[in-house]
């Protein structure tokens, strides 16, 4: 085998990554990852083909060109496995409201909240939603992320579902970050169809068709709870989804715990997300089945509400992944570092815990983890150099964006935290 690198990393002071090819990782291994010191990864065609400690120079060939990272911490790209990237404007109309203490579901249920985003993504133009959307996706390259999962659900129909999942694709192609996307057409129940629940779950499934024919969504999710749509309604959508050959999220114990999360598990769920609210029962399912538990903290954090209770879920020996959630409602922030921030302070996650959940449980959440979300022979050469010295700095020294450079499939894409490179 040729083991001659297009390009070596070296001078790594630390490199931290999952340990190499474990799978899913779950309960106590969460605590356990892999740090090396004066480490170099070698790449070549976008592909990890080598990492190690001290000599390099078997993989130096005389076109290899040398990365220096000067002493400082190397971690793995990060994966942002839940996110509303694709909306249109902001709702800081609704902010003071939110401040006065009105419960995030009351201002859906008088037709604000999500119905307001839709209403603003469905005038919005193409052109207009890949401008604001790209702008979020620069902001998380700076941040780190390397892999993004974004969810349709600001149209609910078909028409503007579509615009929003086709627009998605185009950043797919166009900017580094890959995007893994996910068709959430039951996101909120249209106004006019309040009496008509089932002609719009009809309607969800029937778009769902030209999703798949055209190919623009990985996964289904919908939104479970109190006020927006039931269990039953759940399965009804995502037995649908997973017919047509689609993986399945879902929205679950959010707010009110109605029974998402034991379906997901039934239905072979890549992740339930949310579990402000989790119940016993929830955890046990998600004990018995390779779901990932997906927690968003900042969400927690935004709407001043419970936190998931990750501890207790650790030591059920769940496999738990963070992610940010950003959306225009709930969580605007694309600052993924500062997510990671919160799941230590608030979640009271380990350094390592958090380094698994927001790299390979995060990539298993969208059935990558064979591809990306570890630091290993054959992974994607994603890598974020950080000006730092050691990962639980990262966290610790919060609020603070200390990525100094980005490695996408092996391309310099961010240096010195500015976006050097576009595909
Ligand atoms: O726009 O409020 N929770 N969906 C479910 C969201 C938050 C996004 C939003
Ligand atoms: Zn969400």
């Amino acid at each position: 085998m040729n083991k001659i690198a297009d390009s070596i990393v070296i001078n790594i002071g630390s490199l931290v990554t999952p340990r190499p090819h474990v799978g899913l990782v779950r309960g106590k291994k969460m605590d356990d990852i892999l740090e090396l010191n004066d480490a170099f990864v070698a790449m070549r065609n976008g592909i990890i083909l080598a990492v190690g400690t001290g000599d390099y120079t078997i993989h130096q060939g005389a076109d290899t060109k040398l990365i220096d990272a000067g002493g400082r911490l190397v971690g793995p790209g990060l994966v942002d496995s839940h996110t509303h990237l694709v909306h249109y404007g902001s709702r800081e109309h609704e902010f003071e409201k939110k401040l006065r203490g009105v419960p995030y579901l009351k201002i859906l249920e008088a037709g604000g909240g999500i119905l307001s985003s839709v209403k603003m993504t469905q005038d919005a133009s193409e052109r207009q939603l890949y401008r604001q959307s790209r702008h979020s996706l620069d902001i998380m390259l700076k941040h780190g992320v390397t892999t993004v999962e974004g969810k349709s659900g600001y149209g609910l129909f078909a028409e503007s579902e579509l615009k929003q999942l086709r627009v998605q694709k185009k950043l797919n192609e166009t900017h580094p970050v890959d995007i893994v996307s996910t068709y959430l057409g039951a996101h909120a129940l249209p106004v006019e169809y309040r009496d008509r629940r089932q002609k719009f779950l009809d309607h969800v499934v029937e778009t769902m068709e030209t999703v798949k024919k055209e190919d623009l969504a990985a996964f289904v999710d919908i939104f479970c709870e109190k006020g927006v749509f039931t269990v039953e309604e759940s399965r009804f959508v995502l037995e649908s989804a997973k017919k047509l050959g689609f993986g399945l999220k879902i929205h679950a114990d959010e707010i009110e715990a109605l029974g998402g999360v034991e379906l997901a598990c039934e239905l072979g769920a890549a992740s339930a997300d949310h579990l402000m609210v989790i119940t016993d029962s929830g955890i046990e399912a998600l004990k018995k089945h390779d779901t990932v538990a997906n927690i968003l903290p900042s969400t927690s954090f935004n709407l001043n509400s419970d936190y998931a209770p990750a501890r207790k879920m650790i030591e059920a020996d769940l496999a738990v992944a963070v992610s940010s959630d950003y959306n225009p409602g709930s969580s605007p922030s694309e600052n993924f570092l500062f997510t990671l921030n919160i799941a230590a302070i608030h979640l009271k996650m380990s350094p390592a815990e958090i380094l698994n959940a927001a790299t390979i449980n995060a990539a298993h959440a969208l059935k990558k983890g064979t591809q990306i979300g570890a630091i290993a022979t054959g992974y994607d050469a994603d890598l974020v150099i950080y000006d730092a010295k050691n990962w639980p700095y990262v966290l610790y020294h919060f609020a603070i964006n200390h990525v100094k450079d980005v490695i996408k499939k092996g391309r310099l894409v961010v240096e010195n935290q500015t976006i050097i490179e576009e595909v």
